[in-house]
């Protein structure tokens, strides 16, 4: 097939040009990534038209961890455009962290032109199996080979990024094709999406299930991050709540009714042997929030969710829905209002479990108790507890980062969910545009180690440049902490590889013009939160750990089951 040329009647727009009208139809107000000659007439276009802000990222990975934090923040389609070969590939790792969180995104990417395409001629930019690549690190992958197909491939792409279980989808569009023209097409909006309505007969029969429940519990994922207002209905029934760390929020932490994220802890434990029913709702009750499923859930567990190869996955279910998480529940919440007797106790009783499993997590912690509380309190006072949590692998963020402090909103936690580091300063970007870009009004605050930010440290330079308004929290023990308490616990304590050549931070960020706190002193906690929180761009908080001494307890590796 040939592209029709300019000369036709009705206007006509290059398939860069497209990409980006489409991206605007969907919705998009910030995309991320590096320019190159094999994406140039996707970029020109958003230049030319100024209605997406484009964000240069220093890397592929860091823009691609970007749009991957835009699209969780903001529920619409994140997008990032890479280039070819090196530069789509360094993208892959961030693919994987949203694949692995189920992130509805976008990744554009270039091919090299069509006439010389997977001939293996050894042309500029060449990747003979870039599309294989990109089918392995997302949920599915496409090359548009013609003007004519480029709007149905867009269309589908992102109908299946926002299909569950959500991910990212990838096209690849040779850089001849970008720059042919087709008509303007009449209609670009993206197609409609169904969401996945429950049977009626299932419903009804788990409905049947646990009208019999007195301690019933919710357990929410991430999957039911759009299903607030059903979860209400069974908060109200009197149902006791706990979330993944990607459910954070979906009722807000504050709750008298919810354990919050504090669900693998003793004390939770035991308060799930009191429970006569867990619900699980899009949740993969995965390894690390299950000490590697071993940990102790009610003997009665159901499952909703969108995915039916979620039945029996990890734990075996006593009866599974396959439905969207908001439906299935407002249908569920219909067929047991009124019915249930709920054990009055039960709320006094989650309220006792997350204060004593509260309590454990604390006496881990030694003096960066400080920190967690001052953080707390500081977000309270100075953003009304409007905060954006972004965190990065690091022995804070698993030891309370992702407990603590209370999110109000399903979409005011990102983190590292495939437990690769350096992906959070990035991650933090993405949030803050975000926010800059929806008017979100909350503040963002990343806590990452000295290890994970050194690996993504030029994207300080992209946050300086697009003045992000974010502040970091960096965690600064001068090594691979976590790898070295690992190394205590099972290698002789063999030291290898962990120490590590660390920037004077305070110049660094003074280079690039990035206001920097040192917090050498837990007392000073919530003084320098402070300031840093009055200060706009991207502010960074080097906790010296060294000062500060170590955790009262050594963390090495996720917590597995003991007994
Ligand atoms: C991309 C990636 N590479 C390597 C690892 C292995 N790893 C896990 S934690 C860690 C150390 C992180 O160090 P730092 O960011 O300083 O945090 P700390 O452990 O000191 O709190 C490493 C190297 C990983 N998880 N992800």
């Amino acid at each position: 097939m040939t592209a029709r040329d300019s000369s036709s009647a009705s206007p006509s727009i290059t398939v860069g040009e497209l990409a980006a009208r489409f991206l605007e139809a969907c919705g998009v107000s910030a995309a991320f990534g590096v320019i190159s000659i094999h994406n140039m007439p996707i970029l020109d276009a958003f230049h030319v038209r100024q209605r997406i802000r484009f964000v240069s990222a220093r890397g592929e990975a860091g823009a691609c961890n970007m749009a991957d934090a835009y699209a969780r923040v903001t529920g619409t389609l994140g997008v990032c455009v890479t280039s070819t070969g090196t530069g789509c590939g360094n993208a892959a790792g961030a693919m994987v962290e949203a694949l692995t969180a189920g992130t509805p995104l976008l990744h554009l990417t270039g091919q090299i032109e069509s006439e010389y395409l997977d001939r293996d001629l050894g042309y500029i930019h060449e990747h003979p199996a870039q599309l294989a690549m990109l089918q392995s690190v997302g949920k599915a992958a496409f090359r548009i080979r013609n003007p004519e197909t480029a709007l149905a491939t867009l269309r589908e792409a992102a109908r299946l990024a926002f299909t569950p279980p959500c991910g990212p989808v990838s096209i690849e569009i040779p850089i001849d094709i970008q720059a042919m023209r087709l008509p303007l097409p009449d209609d670009l909006q993206p197609l409609p999406l169904a969401p996945v309505i429950p049977a009626p007969r299932e419903v009804l029969a788990l409905a049947d299930r646990l009208a019999t429940a007195r301690r019933p519990l919710l357990w929410l994922g991430g999957g039911a991050r759009g299903a607030s207002a059903a979860v209400q209905r069974f908060v109200k029934m009197g149902w006791a709540v706990v979330s993944s760390v990607q459910g954070r929020g979906i009722v807000p932490e504050d709750h008298p009714s919810t354990l919050g994220s504090y669900n693998l802890q003793k004390p939770a434990e035991a308060f799930y042997a009191s429970c006569d029913a867990m619900l699980v709702v899009g949740s993969r009750l995965r390894s690390n929030e299950t000490l590697r499923y071993k940990l102790r859930l009610p003997s009665r567990i159901y499952r909703i969710d969108a995915n039916a190869l979620a039945h029996n996955r990890g734990y075996a279910s006593d009866y599974f829905v396959q439905g969207d998480a908001q439906h299935t529940l407002d249908a569920l919440a219909d067929a047991l209002e009124g019915r249930m007797a709920i054990d009055p106790a039960l709320a006094a009783d989650v309220g006792r479990a997350r204060a004593e499993a509260s309590a454990v997590v604390d006496a881990t912690l030694g003096p960066y108790v400080a920190l967690k509380d001052a953080l707390a309190s500081v977000a309270q006072a100075q953003a009304g507890g409007k905060l954006s949590w972004v965190r990065d692998i690091t022995l804070s963020n698993t030891m309370w980062g992702n407990r603590a402090p209370n999110l109000d909103h399903p979409r005011a936690g990102v983190h590292a969910l495939g437990g690769g580091i350096g992906q959070g300063l990035a991650m933090a970007i993405g949030t803050a545009i975000a926010d800059a870009t929806h008017g979100g009004g909350r503040r963002t605050v990343a806590l990452v180690g000295d290890g994970g930010f050194m690996l993504n440290v030029g994207e300080l330079a992209c946050a300086v440049q697009e003045k992000a308004d974010l502040v970091v929290l960096l965690m600064n023990d001068s090594r691979y902490g976590v790898i070295k308490n690992i190394q205590d616990d099972l290698y002789g304590s063999r030291h290898a590889y962990v120490e590590l050549h660390t920037p004077k931070f305070a110049d660094f960020c003074a280079s690039l013009g990035a206001p920097h706190f040192k917090l050498a002193d837990p007392a000073q906690s919530a003084e320098v939160l402070t300031k840093a929180f009055a200060t706009r761009g991207p502010v960074i908080v080097e906790v010296d750990m060294d000062a500060w001494g170590p955790f009262a307890v050594k963390f090495a590796g996720p917590p597995l089951k003991k007994d």
